[in-house]
């Protein structure tokens, strides 16, 4: 090769870079990463995942709120399967019913409950007590609550043999979460781009809570499900086959709330020692700002209310 050679293919290359770098959010989907694995499983206690690719993803939100910044680059290494819904009532029970687990709240002072339109401390509510329905999510519980359900459904199903010694069902990281919410896309919300469609995605705070007295309309649409939670899968998935990424219940995630960093990162797990434990995804309640997919509060790992559930993931470990 002559240097005149080496000096055209230098000036390609910049050239092929700086082409990419016109966007530099683009997300980018491993199809490969698919190949051999079945496109949706479901299990014991009949819960349905969908398989959800690996890839890579803009983490995080310019324009959000001080703590979606900065926008980072993130690599999600492996295929994973997601549930295709919020944990139900009815499969929550099943725990419940195998364990005689009791849930913080039945042990230590109830839950938090809106009532005469205002959140408030309800010493005798439980999950079996709050928007209660089998179909519907389990709400009133805290994340410690959550990760012992993961560790029952995991320990139960590698006796039976219906999981592999190498296959666990935890909580998803909070990068997990996002990318999957996205699913492919730049959107705001899961689903949808457009403000004014979040209603066909989800069940948000919108004009049936406000005729239902909730007196915080911020999503100008109709979803017909006013105060409370709805049947998960009620509404439109998003692109990957999800329900509910978006409202009906914020969803605990395994990561500690703490900053993000500039740096790309490949499948961070977020800080395992934190006061607090990441929520994702908006829910029945709240503001519109909290549906966007890259939205995230951090509360203390006992927190448990009528808008907090949870989904989780069946993934592969080393
Ligand atoms: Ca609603």
């Amino acid at each position: 090769m002559t240097r005149a050679t080496t000096v055209v293919f230098a000036v390609l290359g910049a050239l092929a870079m700086a082409s990419c770098a016109t966007r530099p959010n683009a997300p980018t989907v491993s199809e490969g990463s698919r190949r051999g694995l079945p496109a949706e499983r479901s299990n014991s206690v009949g819960m349905h995942f969908a398989l959800v690719p690996a890839g890579e993803f803009t983490m995080g939100s310019a324009g959000g709120q001080p703590n979606e910044r900065p926008e980072h680059r993130v690599r999600i290494g492996k295929a994973f399967y997601l549930g295709k819904y919020e944990v139900t009532q009815a499969e929550f029970r099943q725990f419940v019913d195998a364990t005689r687990f009791k849930t913080t709240a039945e042990q230590d002072g109830g839950a938090k409950v809106w009532a005469a339109g205002k959140w408030e401390v309800d010493e005798t509510a439980s999950w079996k007590s709050v928007f209660v329905g089998s179909r519907k999510p389990v709400v009133a519980v805290t994340w410690n609550d959550a990760v012992a359900f993961c560790e029952w459904l995991t320990e139960s199903e590698r006796k039976s043999g219906a999981l592999a010694a190498n296959e666990v069902y935890r909580l998803p990281t909070e990068a997990q979460w996002e990318w999957a919410a996205r699913a492919g896309t730049t959107h705001a919300y899961s689903g949808t781009a457009d403000r004014a469609r979040v209603c066909e995605y989800g069940n948000v705070p919108d004009r049936a809570a406000d005729d239902a007295g909730f007196g915080r309309s911020f999503v100008p649409c109709n979803d017909s499900i006013g105060i409370g939670t709805s049947e998960v899968g009620s509404f439109s998935p998003n692109a990957w086959g999800l329900h509910d990424m978006m409202g009906n219940v914020l969803e605990w995630v395994r990561d500690g709330y703490g900053g993000y960093h500039r740096e790309p990162q490949l499948d961070p797990s977020g800080r395992d020692e934190a006061d607090k434990r990441v929520v994702r995804g908006g829910s029945w309640s709240g503001k519109i700002s909290g549906l966007r997919v890259s939205h995230r509060e951090g509360y203390g790992p006992d927190l448990r209310g009528g808008a907090v559930g949870f989904r989780i993931v069946l993934e592969t470990i080393e």
